[in-house]
């Protein structure tokens, strides 16, 4: 068309070449003095350490600049295929080092700044993490966007930027405090406002029938609006020229002030507005595993998905001329039920807005939307009461109804009379007050579904989506998370990188399958003993930063068994507690001689209004002030609670790691991620069969993981025989013991019925989680790590082939299944 011919030449006029660019190519010693007296405005004497972040910051940015654009550009001019991941979090961390590392110029950049005084680690810490997540799901988003950059996907993430996102964690007398996390306090080099794509978003009001020239029309009237303000993220590929974008939108009120009550004088209240529309995105949620429920969260969730779907849209008929091309130029994907709501959002603006006919506008939907579950966890499930969505999305509502009535008709048509599937399926739950599924919405939206790892795919489709299965053979598939290897790897463990790099190349960091040829080298003594010493330094790194959190001393020789994750029931943390104790009343009754000496250390947060979660954490703190005290144990048994778990706290935990404790209950973690970075980084997994560790524990072999306890199957069956914990209480004298001493107040003398909640959920409230049948396997499988930690040879030899044969979880092979099994898009070769 006219229209789309117009743009294209103006773009080919306005292409140009990065290398055009003379900021990029100046020395990168010159281009910092430049910065700090260009952008910080300031003289080298008067600069503070934080001055010398930004402008190594700004230094690092000016080479994104160039790609960036030029990224932007190519892919507009062959109006290709392009992938957009929806998503309420995107756990980034920080910037600085993986934008240097992806574009190649970290060692430049390193020698620069030392040639004037400066050394990259110290300053890198002094950016904040970008905490715009909770955990495991929010992480995955940022990976992937590493990913599809490095494999050349044309991809745009859409998410919200948060004022404040993941609450700060410190401890106080052994108990979480939630701080708030002002990380916007300085200024964010990583993003660009770009005004001139602000959307409207609309609130409340009511739908009216209008008579137009396309008929009789409902009309969304009365509404409050929002403005979205987007801000524009860099995501730089490794080695290779493309930059794509982040696009995180921020709320602002439509007017700056209520000019009535203005010019009345009243100032506060021609503000008060404004206020309330930019609460919108004012916070993260920090809840994960379970749902909020709350307005502001539905409102936050419209609020990031029309302005996005407007976006998109836009963009699409800038280029195109035929509505039904969209599949072809358009890609989807739904990071959990989050952003569903897109589904109608999209048959909002096809229909009200486009005008296209009811049936064609949902074959395009359907063409263009995949939604991914992360969760069986029941609490987590999506859903909102149709009152409250009629207050503010009546038009949706309707919408909804459409979607469902049409969806009812057609599941009739195939099973005649069967109305307890149709209430089973039905996207309006009427059995608990009418509430609209969230996740009925996303799957029959989109085209296809998928769960996180083998064994949730397998239970999706035969528990949570048994029945859509069946509407729909073939809709419901896996795809196996990932971790992206070069902030998990290179990044986080340089000194492993060195030695991986000295022995087989530095392919393995684009493509991990290369890692494989480290496997020979275990067999090989002197490089045990390299890997070893690599080891050894990552815990001294460990240790020394544990001393400065919290003032405990550690052995850095001893075994290191870490638990880092979110703090849920389900996860399991108290198992492990479980062991410590046992551990700890083994070493005072002298049972315990010629064991390895053990540090037992747990990070993670708690969601805020999770009690029974922070008495967890708070339990571990009583033990380890008990445990680290008494010098009947010495350093035979340190425990230790990092605080404030984020991805930065992460990237030194991880390759600090000689044990990976990954002990949910079967059946309950739907993947985990933490469990490919211990392996990656050469821990060897103590674990469940759960989540990804089944094909963890494929892929290294059963000699070289831990494995133990019940099965999903034989969880299920433990519940249906009606599984009583007190069997094993009365069953186990040491089991009994560990539960008693908790019982009794003997880690919180001061307040003895401080863990009386505890001890409930295990005895007394059905220990839904299967702490106790789990407990014999796990220590007897316990006692079987220390005996090999004994024999490093040995424990050097597995550890060494886990990092051999981690190859398939990189999230390039993720990608690499996403892109060619649900989203139809090719590597971009512009
Ligand atoms: O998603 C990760 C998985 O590796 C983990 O096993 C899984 O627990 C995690 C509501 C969630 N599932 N559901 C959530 C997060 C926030 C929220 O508000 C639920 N997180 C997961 C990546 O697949």
């Amino acid at each position: 068309t006219a229209k789309s011919k117009q743009k294209k030449t103006e773009i080919s006029e306005a292409a140009h070449d990065a290398e055009d660019f003379l900021l990029e190519q100046l020395p990168i010693p010159q281009a910092l003095r430049n910065h700090l007296m260009f952008s910080i405005g300031k003289s080298n004497s008067w600069a503070t350490p934080r001055d010398w972040y930004q402008t190594t910051a700004y230094t690092v940015r000016d080479h994104l600049m160039g790609r960036w654009v030029k990224t932007r550009d190519a892919y507009r001019d062959a109006n290709t295929k392009r992938v957009y991941y929806l998503s309420l979090e995107f756990l980034i961390g920080r910037m600085l080092s993986n934008a240097a590392l992806n574009l190649g110029i970290a060692p430049e950049l390193s020698e620069g700044l030392q040639e004037i005084g400066q050394k990259l680690e110290g300053l890198s810490e002094l950016e904040s993490d970008a905490a715009l997540g909770n955990g495991g799901l929010g992480r995955l988003a940022a990976c992937f966007v590493d990913s599809m950059a490095t494999m050349d996907i044309p991809a745009t993430g859409y998410g919200i930027r948060y004022d404040y996102g993941m609450f700060k964690q410190t401890i106080e007398n052994g108990q979480q405090v939630e701080n708030p996390d002002n990380w916007l306090r300085y200024q964010n080099i990583w993003e660009v406002q770009r005004p001139e794509h602000t959307c409207e978003v609309k609130f409340y009001g009511r739908v009216v029938h209008v008579h137009t020239e396309h008929g009789i029309e409902p009309h969304w009237v009365d509404t409050e609006a929002v403005v979205a303000m987007p801000y524009d993220v860099p995501i730089p590929g490794y080695g290779t020229q493309t930059v794509n974008n982040l696009r995180l939108w921020s709320a602002k009120a439509t007017n700056e002030f209520d000019l009535a009550h203005f010019n009345e004088g009243n100032y506060e209240k021609s503000v008060e507005g404004r206020h309330s529309a930019e609460t919108i995105s004012q916070v993260l949620y920090p809840n994960d595993s379970s749902a909020s429920g709350k307005e502001l969260r539905l409102k936050q969730q419209y609020f990031f998905v029309t302005a996005s779907i407007q976006d998109i849209l836009h963009r699409f008929t800038n280029y195109n001329a035929d509505w039904d091309s969209l599949p072809e130029k358009v890609a989807i994907q739904l990071n959990d039920t989050h952003p569903a709501i897109a589904v109608a959002e999209m048959m909002y603006q096809l229909v009200d807005h486009y005008h296209l006919q009811w049936e064609r506008a949902w074959k395009l939907v359907t063409g263009v939307f995949a939604y991914t579950n992360h969760t069986l966890m029941p609490e987590a499930l999506e859903t909102w009461s149709v009152d409250l969505f009629s207050t503010l999305l009546p038009r949706h509502l309707e919408i909804i109804y459409e979607i469902n009535h049409r969806f009812l008709q057609m599941v009739n048509q195939h099973f005649p009379g069967d109305t307890d599937l149709l209430s089973r399926v039905s996207i309006i739950d009427e059995t608990h007050g009418r509430r609209v599924r969230m996740a009925h919405l996303a799957v029959v939206g989109s085209h296809t579904v998928n769960g996180v790892a083998a064994l949730h795919s397998e239970l999706l489709k035969t528990t949570l989506f048994a029945d859509f299965n069946k509407i729909y053979p073939g809709k419901l598939t896996n795809v196996t998370n990932g971790i992206t290897p070069r902030r998990w790897l290179n990044q986080a463990n340089p000194l492993l990188t060195e030695l991986l790099t000295k022995h087989i190349g530095s392919g393995f960091q684009k493509e991990l399958s290369l890692i494989a040829n480290i496997e020979p080298m275990a067999e090989n003594k002197a490089f045990r003993a390299a890997f070893r010493e690599v080891k050894a330094a990552n815990k001294q790194r460990l240790a020394d930063k544990i001393l400065q959190k919290t003032g405990v001393i550690l052995n850095a020789s001893a075994l290191f068994d870490v638990q880092i994750k979110r703090i849920h029931e389900y996860k399991r943390q108290l198992l492990n507690v479980l062991h410590v104790i046992t551990l700890y009343n083994r070493i005072r009754s002298g049972k315990a001689q010629g064991q390895a000496p053990r540090v037992v250390i747990f990070a993670g947060k708690a969601a805020p209004g999770y009690w029974l979660a922070k008495q967890i954490i708070r339990l571990i703190n009583d033990v380890a002030s008990i445990v680290n005290n008494d010098p009947a144990v010495g350093d035979q048994l340190k425990v230790v609670f990092y605080p404030n778990y984020e991805v930065s706290a992460a990237e030194i935990l991880f390759p600090g790691a000689d044990l990976s404790e990954q002990i949910s209950t079967a059946g309950t973690e739907a993947s985990g991620t933490g469990n490919m970075k211990m392996a990656l980084n050469g821990a060897l997994t103590i674990g469940t069969l759960d989540g990804a560790n089944v094909e963890i524990k494929e892929e290294v072999g059963d000699d070289n993981i831990f494995i133990f306890g019940l099965t999903t199957p034989e969880v299920a069956q433990a519940k249906a025989d009606g599984y009583n914990p007190w069997d094993y209480y009365h069953g186990n004298a040491e089991l009994k013991q560990v539960i008693d001493m908790i019982g009794n107040g003997f880690f919180s003398v001061e307040e003895p019925g401080r863990y009386q909640a505890i001890v409930d959920t295990l005895l007394h409230k059905g220990d839904q989680y299967l702490l106790l049948a789990d407990y014999a396997a796990y220590v007897a499988t316990q006692e079987k790590v220390a005996a090999l930690y004994l024999d490093q040879e040995a424990w050097s030899r597995k550890a060494i082939l886990n990092v051999a044969r981690m190859a398939k979880f990189s999230s390039d092979r993720t990608i690499g299944e996403y892109a060619k099994n649900i989203w139809k898009v090719s590597a971009f070769s512009g």
